[in-house]
Formats: C-alpha cells, sequence, structure tokens
C-alpha cells in the first residue's frame, strides 16, 4: 500500500466554534475540503507517531465516508492505532471514555451535535486531546492557523476498511480495532451509580419512564443500558435506531424539538420521567410527570443531591457553569461551601478546572450536564443520575425540584434564540453593545437598576489563558441579568442569543410561567439591543 503526498490549497473558512468545524455536508463533500482540516489538525499535533487515536461519530449523513478518508490519513500520518466505534458510531461522551481508559493520545468525532443531518444539512468534526476533552483554545487556534496554510496531505492508497465487524484489522502498517461503541460506556456508568438499586426501581414496575433517542446516537447505549442492563420495559426507548438523517427531525432535546416525548408527558396516563438526548448524546432533557425540569436547575439538583449516587458519595469538590447558565448551582455551592466557577460557553471550558481536580460536576443551560468521569458534557449520564436520586428519595421530579426551589429560591430563566440573522446586522448589533455596555451601571431601567455591563472576559484560573468577548453582560442588582451572544454552532447566518434570568425567593411566587415572569426583562432586553428592529423578527425562533 501506497502512501501519497497530495498537494492541495488552503481555505481560509476552517475556524472551530464552540464545539469543531461545522458546514453543510455539501461543503465537507467536496474534496479536499475534509482531508485539508484533517491535515491540519495532524499537522498541529506533536508526538503522535505510534499511538493511539480513537475515531467515531454520531452516524450522521456522511460519516461513513468521512471515516474511510481519516482512517487512510491516520495511517499515513504514522499513527500507530486507531479505535473506531462498530459501524464508525461513538457517542461524544462515549468517545471521551475510551480515549481516558485506554489512555490514547487523543481523539477524533464526528459529529453537528443537535444540528439536522442528512444530504442537505450539517456535519462536523472535532478534535479531542489525551484527557478526552474539547481541544482548548490554544490548540484549535494552531489548527486554523495551519489549515489557512496547508499545501500537501498524506493519505493511504488503500481499499475501504469493513467496520461493522468488531476486532483488528490493519491499514498499512497501522493497526485498526473496531470496537463495541456501548462496552466501556456501559461499565463506567455502573463504577458511578447503583445499578443494583435501579434494576429494582426500574423492573418493579411501578415506576415508569420514557428515554428519546431523537434517531441519533444515544439509541443503542439507551437500549442497553436502560431496558438490558436495568431491566426498564421494552419500549421505554423511543425512536431508538439511530438513522443518517435523524428521521428528517432536528436531534436538539428540548421543548420545541423533542415534541413527541413532551406530549407523552403532558398527556393523560403520562410516565413518571422523561428524557431525550441529542445527535451525538451529549445533551439531555429531564422531564417529569407534567413538568420540565430547566437544564440549569438540574445542575443545581443535581449538585445538591450527588452524594446520593455512589460515584459522588464522597461529596463534590466544587462546580462550574457557564456564564449564560443560570445562578441556581452558585447557590448550591454557597450554601454548601463549594468553589463555583463561571467559564465561558463550549465544554472545553471545563476540562483544566476537571484535570486539577477543582470541580467535580459542571453544566451549561443549553441541556449540557456532566462530571469528572468523562471530559465531554454527558446526556445518558445525567438521565442515570437523576433515576438514582429519584430511586433514593422516592419522590417525584417535580416534588424534588420544588423543596429545592422552597431551599434555595427559584432561578426563573429563558433563553430566546433568532437564528438565521443577517451576519452583518447581528455583529453590528453586538458592536453597538460592546460599546454602550460599559455605561450602563449604576442606569435604573424599569424596575431594575444595573449593577455592572461588561463584555466577558475569562481568565482560567489553572493555566491562566485570557479568552475575551464571551457575551455581553447586563447585571442588576439583586442577581437578575441579561446575556447577549452570537452562537459558534450554526452553518448558515448568524443565531443571536438572548439568556434571561431573576431569582425568586419566595415560595408563592414560584409557580409562575417563566415568560410571563421574566417578562419585563425579556421587554427591556429588546430594548437594549434593538433586536426586533436590527434583526426585523418580531419573536425569537426557539424559546427555551
Ligand atoms: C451551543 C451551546 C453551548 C454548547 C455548544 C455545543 O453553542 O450554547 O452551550 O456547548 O452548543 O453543544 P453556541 O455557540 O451555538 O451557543 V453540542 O451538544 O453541539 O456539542
Ligand atoms: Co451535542
Amino acid at each position: 500500500m501506497n502512501i501519497k503526498t497530495i498537494a492541495t490549497q488552503p481555505f481560509q473558512d476552517q475556524k472551530p466554534g464552540t464545539s469543531g468545524l461545522r458546514k453543510k455536508v455539501r461543503v465537507f463533500q467536496q474534496t479536499p475540503y475534509l482531508e485539508n482540516f484533517v491535515q491540519a489538525i495532524f499537522d498541529s499535533l506533536e508526538g503522535y507517531q505510534g499511538r493511539s487515536l480513537v475515531l467515531g461519530g454520531d452516524g450522521r449523513y456522511y460519516n461513513r465516508e468521512a471515516l474511510q478518508i481519516i482512517l487512510k490519513m491516520a495511517a499515513a500520518n504514522g499513527f500507530g492505532e486507531v479505535l473506531v466505534g462498530r459501524g464508525g458510531l461513538l457517542s461524544t461522551p462515549a468517545a471521551s471514555c475510551v480515549i481516558r481508559k485506554y489512555q490514547t493520545f487523543g481523539g477524533i468525532i464526528l459529529s453537528a451535535s443537535h444540528n439536522p443531518g442528512g444530504p442537505t444539512e450539517d456535519f462536523g468534526i472535532k478534535y479531542n486531546i489525551g484527557n478526552g476533552g474539547p481541544a482548548p483554545e490554544t490548540v484549535t487556534d494552531n489548527i486554523y492557523g495551519r489549515s489557512k496554510q496547508i499545501k500537501e496531505y498524506k493519505i493511504l492508497e488503500a481499499p475501504d476498511l469493513d467496520l461493522d465487524r468488531l476486532g483488528e484489522t490493519r491499514l498499512g502498517a497501522m493497526r485498526v480495532q473496531v470496537i463495541d461503541p456501548v462496552t466501556d460506556y456501559a461499565e463506567l456508568m455502573g463504577q458511578l451509580f447503583d445499578f443494583n438499586r435501579l434494576r429494582e426501581f426500574l423492573g418493579s414496575g411501578r415506576f415508569d419512564l420514557r428515554f428519546d433517542a431523537m434517531n441519533a446516537i444515544t439509541g443503542p447505549y439507551a437500549r442497553h443500558i436502560l431496558e438490558e442492563l436495568l431491566g426498564a420495559a421494552p419500549g421505554t426507548v423511543m425512536r431508538g435506531d439511530p438513522l443518517p438523517d435523524f428521521g428528517g427531525a432536528h436531534p436538539d432535546p428540548n421543548l420545541v424539538y423533542a415534541h413527541e416525548l413532551v406530549e407523552l408527558l403532558y398527556g393523560d396516563g403520562a410516565p413518571d420521567f422523561g428524557a431525550a438526548s441529542d445527535g451525538d448524546g451529549d445533551r439531555n432533557m429531564i422531564l417529569g410527570r407534567r413538568f420540565f425540569v430547566t437544564p440549569s436547575d438540574s445542575l443545581a439538583v443535581l449538585a445538591a443531591n450527588a452524594t446520593l449516587a455512589p460515584g459522588y458519595a464522597r461529596g463534590v469538590k466544587g462546580v462550574a457553569r457557564s456564564m449564560p447558565t443560570s445562578q441556581a448551582v452558585d447557590r448550591v455551592a454557597e450554601a454548601l461551601g463549594l468553589p463555583c466557577f463561571e467559564t465561558p460557553t463550549g465544554w472545553k471550558f471545563f476540562g483544566n478546572l476537571l484535570d486539577a481536580g477543582r470541580i467535580t460536576l459542571c453544566g451549561e443551560e443549553s441541556f449540557g450536564t456532566g462530571s469528572d468521569h468523562v471530559r465531554e458534557k454527558d446526556g445518558l449520564w445525567a438521565v442515570l443520575f437523576w433515576l438514582n436520586v429519584l430511586a433514593a428519595r422516592g419522590e417525584s421530579v417535580e416534588a424534588i425540584v420544588r423543596a429545592h426551589w422552597r431551599r434555595f429560591g427559584r432561578n426563573y430563566y429563558t433563553r430566546h434564540d433568532y437564528e438565521g440573522v443577517n451576519a452583518e446586522r447581528a455583529n453590528e448589533l453586538m458592536a453597538t453593545l460592546r460599546q454602550s455596555v460599559g455605561g450602563l451601571a449604576g442606569r435604573r431601567l424599569g424596575s431594575y437598576e444595573v449593577a455592572t455591563g461588561d463584555d466577558f472576559s475569562y481568565t482560567d484560573p489553572v493555566d491562566g489563558g485570557i479568552s475575551q468577548r464571551q457575551g455581553i453582560r447586563v447585571l442588576f442588582q439583586g442577581g437578575a441579568r441579561i446575556i447577549f451572544r452570537l452562537s459558534g454552532t450554526g452553518t448558515e447566518g448568524a443565531t443571536l442569543r438572548v439568556y434571561i434570568e431573576s431569582h425568586e425567593p419566595d415560595p408563592a411566587r414560584h409557580d409562575r410561567d417563566p415568560q410571563v415572569a421574566l417578562a419585563e426583562l425579556i421587554r427591556l432586553a429588546d430594548e437594549l439591543a434593538g433586536v426586533r428592529e436590527r434583526t426585523g423578527r418580531v419573536k425569537p425562533d426557539v424559546i427555551t
């Protein structure tokens, strides 16, 4: 077999966003778009000769073709071994688990996560480092820099490999191990949670749950763990077969896109518990009977109840949340005397804190929760954690959350997304805010008084790295906040995200619809940024 070195021209738009490089499938299909980016990854790494790489994806359209290319490029570039999930499948948290367990050099994950899949939809690629987590900004900056100068890439001339059969094969001098995508991950879950207790709980017939895999990667994981290992009734897992186009649906677990599950949980004879995960298995949505748990509250509740799960019985070292995530977990940290960190959006910012042992749990408002068990957010892990808490407390989801609010107050929270906005206008909106936000301090806006306003900047407490311009914050006296940022995961135009939060200590006022409770702040946000005027939109596309 022959290693070919192929001359290429750089692309100028291969800048990784919040979580890897995401583009339309047809962009990646144009040789050498994928090849260039993969070579740029390899070129920016050092010391991988003879080492091992993990490879897998969420099964979306173009996953299989891309895997064959990457395998041949890994062989041509001198990797010693690739561990690839059978059928090319690995959920994002399972890839992180495998990297850590086998101490590989790193991993490549093919996914555009919650973005739709199919020939006209999205594809994505992301590099994870040896700790199992997304490459930090220093690494992604290097990859981007390299991609703008790349002149050639290396690829092995070889027939495609059969990735559907477990076991070892070779590609040139490189070993390829096709591994079961679920086994290692399921074993890790068994170490963290009380599977005996969960078997009793789920097998008793007294607790009814549904898990919506949204025709994405978590289907095989959830079926194996919930139905086979823990004895939940067959059919517990809905939409459990991964499809290349996710059945035409948007694999994003929220009240809008997981509507079948939501209708079940709000209907007659609703199950006790419902959950869903996204395209690549790192997000989660938690529902009780006629009750939605916001991701920010979910993080706070898990932090407050962590010791009920065996893997966390010795307590939590600290917690972290991304900046736009509600401050509900901060209140738990304060009450328990735990350090609490506020990081920019994106899981890569939790990596150093987790590696340094400064935090155990972390999460984002965008349906992401996780812990130091891997270095990615983890959808099914969050579901198992909730089930473990429910089994231990013997109360309903709603009762647990309401008790939490009574103790800590309720952080009313909403995110309004304006999708596919003209990028120039969105940038103008942010630029104008950036200029004015500093001057807002001390001003009265309606019944609120601005404490400070800034563009969030983060100094990593472990390595001192600085990340600037991470979102415009308007912070009010009493803890209410309005935050504006542009998405870094979209593939068309710009997506403006407006995050709104306010704290309500009075239990008599915990029953309100968040859109009503936050109505004044929602109006202020529109006035401050001129959202309607500048984007021409009268209302958000998605409210979570
Ligand atoms: C979004 C979320 C962010 C999350 C990221 C990746 O990013 O807001 O919290 O980490 O997606 O999630 P953005 O830049 O679009 O706001 V996933 O499930 O795509 O890996
Ligand atoms: Co995801």
